[in-house]
């Protein structure tokens, strides 16, 4: 906060102003959500058109300004508060630019290129309701002799598969049976396949190709409420003590903690955003913040099915830009989502009618310690003494858990003292599961694209893929990207025969930036500032270390989901800063054909050595569903570690006080 007096006459402005956004990188507020609307809808272009909001979101105020501001929030102006904003209006794709310091429409185009905006959520819940008034499904559900009351559907992204002509908005409707379980996903009314147009909100396809056993009810339900004795197994409860409180203090959006600092904000894209992330050093270094992370955000979750028949091909979800994050994003519960020591942040977003909504305990932030060290040693070689000494590991956790339809995404984000930040996305939920005639695998012959799970049920195979946006500044904007390869050596005699060594190359432009993490000569993955030294001449970096989610993707080039997504080719791409490439799969992913993602940008192969760079890493996750999936999958977690290499002095934690101590 500011700390400085503030002239009498200035008072009451810079009030407002300040706690209306005291943050340039703060999320939209819901009155500023409410305020744009009340712009677009004023102006003279739209005053008296249906429109609907898409995507509204902070227009990130250029980096040099924020970071100009950060450097001395008391004497620099705040950057230009604007806003980004995406409408469907008359049949096509606005994009609008809203000032909030004047209240106008500071800019105003039309997307004529490929793609749709994300869906909203009004209009996905439309269309899910009109095989209730569709006399071919209403037939379709009684010849399965399912009761209509037991119906739910759902619309999914249809995706693009080729076809040359841009159309219309169009979805798929799915539909499932609730009944004795809550568990519809379980329960899949195979067979039946719909087209919808999002914006005439009518059934424009509608195919009833084969008729399958509903899988049954019964073992679905997951609530304790529904489980049968015997019971077990049987944990006894563990609790969290914080004798002498929390150690973080959250302003606005700002957390601090330990050697910590950043910034947590909300999008409807991506949920969470950490900004303006920086550490201070251990010992004679503390004081000295230096930055680590501009801005970090899960940038695109990408799930294609490995079921190609009729009523499956299109399954190839892009639940970041088809669908957005944040209007999905769980309201996060004490002892469920976090522990009894978590504070929590609520997060807010637009509907399609432009009014704010809240995300209630939409992230929490919890201070973690579970009985690990960070460092130990035992000496026994000192005369008459055995020295062991130990540092406990503690880190600071912010979570938040986005729940795709059938899947709960679980994303973490782990700041450890020791200059550390782990980043996992663990996968739980239900499957998503075709029904079968089969009831045991050994009547299964022929092709099949799964694993029996339950009765006529099976689990389809398919990938996760996590796509991180990571602008990483170590020690300041101007970074390197360097790959040290691990070079085995042969010695030119003596009792050594042979021994490794590293080559460190330098990346200059994108192309060689690339990597595929599960391939070729392994290499350390480094972010380096060559400008910042330590006292004994090494640049200051960051480590990239993958964790165990490393696939990539297996379809084929020409197929039309991977010319989408080509960016899952490889795990690690690095590109030059630019504002405008925030989403890995493109700005409109809806129906998007690849020619605006983050491969497509890399063709351009850029220069990105000693300047300010972008990483974008790739969690993948292979999935092959077995029977402990059902009825819902225990949590599988992946991830990867930002790990400070000749950042710091020494260890950083070598003169941390112990809690013995302490
Ligand atoms: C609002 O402010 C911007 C930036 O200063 C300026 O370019 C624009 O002309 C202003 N618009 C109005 C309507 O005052
Ligand atoms: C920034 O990205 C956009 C979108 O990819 C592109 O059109 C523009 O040329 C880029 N700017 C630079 C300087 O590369
Ligand atoms: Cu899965």
């Amino acid at each position: 906060m500011r700390g400085k007096i503030t002239p009498f006459f200035l008072l009451f402005f810079s009030v407002i102003f300040f706690f209306a956004h005291p943050h340039p990188l703060d999320p939209l507020t819901p009155s500023e959500i409410s305020s744009i609307r009340r712009i677009i809808r004023s102006s003279p272009f739209f005053s008296s058109k249906p429109l609907a909001f898409h995507y509204v979101g902070l227009d990130e105020p250029d980096k040099l300004a924020v970071l100009s501001w950060q450097s001395n929030p008391s004497a620099a102006p705040l950057p230009l508060l604007r806003a980004f904003v995406i409408l469907r209006s008359g049949g096509r794709t606005h994009e609008i630019s809203v000032d909030l310091t004047n209240s106008s429409v500071a800019s105003h185009r039309l997307h004529t290129g490929h793609g749709y905006p994300m869906f909203t959520v009004a209009e996905l819940a439309a269309v899910s309701s009109l095989p209730f008034n569709y006399t071919p499904f209403v037939e379709s559900v009684k010849k399965r002799g399912v009761e209509l009351k037991n119906v739910i559907c759902t619309a999914f992204a249809a995706g693009w598969h080729g076809n040359a002509k841009q159309g219309r908005r169009v979805a798929k409707v799915q539909c499932f049976v609730a009944g004795e379980t809550v568990n519809l996903y379980m329960r899949p009314l195979e067979g039946i396949t719909m087209a919808v147009d999002l914006e005439a909100t009518e059934i424009i396809n509608y195919v009833d190709r084969l008729v399958v056993p509903v899988p049954a009810a019964a073992g679905t339900d997951y609530r304790a409420s529904r489980q049968m004795p015997p019971f077990g197994p049987r944990a006894k409860p563990v609790a969290v003590a914080q004798p002498q409180g929390k150690g973080f203090a959250i302003d606005g959006c700002v957390v601090r903690w330990a050697n910590w600092e950043f910034h947590m904000g909300f999008d409807v894209w991506a949920g969470l955003v950490i900004s303006a992330a920086s550490v201070v050093g251990p010992g004679e270094d503390s004081g000295v913040r230096r930055s680590v992370l501009y801005r970090a955000f899960v940038s695109e979750v990408f799930v294609p099915y490995m079921d190609p028949s009729e009523e499956w091909y299109y399954k190839v979800f892009f639940d970041g830009g088809e669908y957005g994050l944040g209007p999905y994003t769980a309201s996060l519960e004490t002892m469920i989502d976090c522990p009894a020591n978590a504070e929590f942040m609520d997060g807010y977003y637009a509907t399609g009618d432009g009014s704010p909504v809240k995300v209630s305990r939409a992230f929490c932030v919890f201070e973690r310690y579970a009985g690990d060290t960070s460092w130990r040693h035992t000496e026994t070689l000192i005369p008459g003494e055995v020295v062991t000494e130990a540092r406990e590991e503690v880190s600071l956790v912010v979570r938040t858990v986005t729940t795709s339809a059938n899947y709960d995404y679980v994303f973490d984000w782990e700041f450890k003292t020791s200059g550390s930040i782990k980043i996992s996305a663990a996968l739980t939920g239900t499957l998503e599961v075709r029904a079968t005639d089969y009831t045991n695998a050994d009547q299964i012959s022929g092709e099949q694209y799964g694993t029996l799970v339950a009765p006529n049920t099976i689990g389809v195979l398919h990938d996760h893929f996590i796509t991180y946006h990571l602008d990483l500044d170590v020690a300041g904007p101007p970074n390197s990207f360097v790959k040290a390869r691990f070079r085995p050596a042969r010695t030119g005699g003596g009792p050594r025969k042979s021994y490794w060594t590293v080559a460190a190359e330098t990346a200059r432009t994108e192309a060689d930036a690339r990597v595929k993490v599960s391939a070729g000569p392994p290499a350390e993955l480094l972010v380096v500032n060559p400008a910042a030294k330590t006292k004994l001449g090494n640049a200051a970096g960051y480590r990239l270390i993958p964790g165990a989610a490393v696939a990539t993707s297996l379809l084929s080039d020409d197929d039309y989901p991977q010319i989408r997504a080509s960016f899952t080719r490889k795990q690690l791409w690095v590109t030059p800063y630019n504002k405008s490439e925030k989403w890995v799969s493109g700005l409109y992913v809806d129906q998007s054909r690849g020619d605006d993602n983050l491969a497509a940008w890399s063709m351009r192969n850029r220069a990105i050595e000693n300047t300010d760079i972008v990483l974008w890493y790739t969690i993948g996750f292979r999935h092959i569903p077995c029977q402990e999936d059902f009825p819902v999958m225990p949590m599988l977690a992946g991830g990867f570690e930002l790990r400070p290499f000749n950042f710091f002095e020494t260890n950083p934690l070598i003169k941390t006080v112990p809690f013995s101590k302490g």
